[in-house]
């Protein structure tokens, strides 16, 4: 689990448990490095802030060939991962974002977050040559789960998308989020492929992306990333909480865990807004996300699904394993 460090300064706040009154005393002079970044499926700590700081995002976009269901692919990124990192700050924090694109890259790139108030939600000022480096920052309005993702016109805003540019920013609301047993970060996205010059290596198809028949849907980039030796775990009388996110970038997800029920889903990953209650499975948009939440009751295999079903043929197809004490009442087989 990669995240970024907190500095010396934030555990001298700490250190004190009179981060607050620091802060204040150094109002407007307060930098965090705090911000938390995670690489899928692990989840980035609570910001456990109770004011809002100025919170520094360093990203690179970072072009390269990796693995696609046993194959290989040509991948755009941010920070070598797709998804990209999840983060997570705090309502009214500054987010001060650093957008540097890798020389070694062939293509410009930039970065649109759905959590932004402000034209392209960052793309329009962000657009980086190999090379370069720009730096913009915005205020955190809303809480809940948004999206980021690349949105550079050259070739085109869905290449970006479709090779991988994309992941989950969450704002944790004024007073934070409950603490549960484990906090997972999945991510749903499609893949549109052709042979390129290299046989060996997959590429964009721009054919079936405009025909909208994704040979591969994945969630956290590849097939099998949360299957086997990846699944996830947890232990009977967990909450669970799901940070779900989905890209398409044509298709909605209908995300289900089959021989679960989630107790909370909070709709359309808002926060502060609308939750439900009991739902077997929720519906993700293009570009949209979610935050489920449940117990799990009995010890087994568990699939994530996007259950428009076929799309488990394509690699829509998840593990959460579950360890621990049976219970007979809840569950059990019978004799014949
Ligand atoms: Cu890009």
């Amino acid at each position: 689990m990669r995240m970024n460090r907190v500095t010396r300064f934030q555990r001298f706040k700490h250190s004190l448990m009179a981060g607050t009154v620091v802060a204040v005393l150094f109002n407007g002079l307060a930098f965090s490095e705090e911000i938390n970044t995670a690489e899928a499926p692990h989840v980035p700590p609570h910001t456990s802030r109770i004011m809002p700081e100025t919170v520094v995002m360093k990203f690179e976009a970072k072009e390269f060939v990796g693995p696609l269901d046993g194959k290989n692919y040509k991948f755009w990124s941010f920070n070598g991962t797709v998804p990209g990192p999840m983060i997570r700050v705090r309502l009214g924090d500054t987010v001060e974002f650093h957008l540097s694109n890798d020389s070694s890259n062939q293509f410009p790139h930039n970065i649109d977050l759905h959590a932004v108030n402000g034209p392209g939600g960052g793309a329009a000022v962000t657009l980086v040559a190999p090379g370069e480096k720009k730096v913009f920052q915005f205020k955190t309005l809303h809480p809940g789960l948004f999206i980021y993702h690349c949105a550079s016109p050259v070739p085109s805003i869905p290449e970006h998308i479709a090779n991988g540019m994309y992941g989950l920013i969450l704002v944790e609301p004024k007073h934070g989020l409950s603490r549960v047993d484990h906090e997972f970060y999945v991510f749903q996205s499609e893949f549109f492929t052709q042979p390129s010059e290299d046989e060996d290596v997959l590429e964009f198809s721009l054919e079936k992306g405009m025909a909208e028949q994704a040979d591969y849907v994945v969630f956290n980039g590849n097939s099998g990333a949360l299957m086997g030796n990846n699944a996830l775990q947890a232990e009977v009388g967990d909450k669970i909480r799901i940070y779900f996110g989905n890209i398409g970038p044509n298709g909605a997800s209908s995300f289900h865990i089959i021989g679960e029920v989630f107790d909370e889903v909070y709709l359309e990953g808002a926060l502060n807004g609308i939750t439900n209650k009991n739902v077997q499975t929720t519906l993700v948009p293009s570009a949209g996300a979610t935050i489920v939440e449940f117990k799990v009751d009995i010890p087994g295999d568990y699939l994530l699904v996007d259950h428009s079903i076929f799309r488990i043929n394509k690699g829509a197809v998840g593990m959460l394993t579950v360890t621990g004490e049976e219970d007979p009442e809840v569950f059990r087989a019978l004799p014949d």
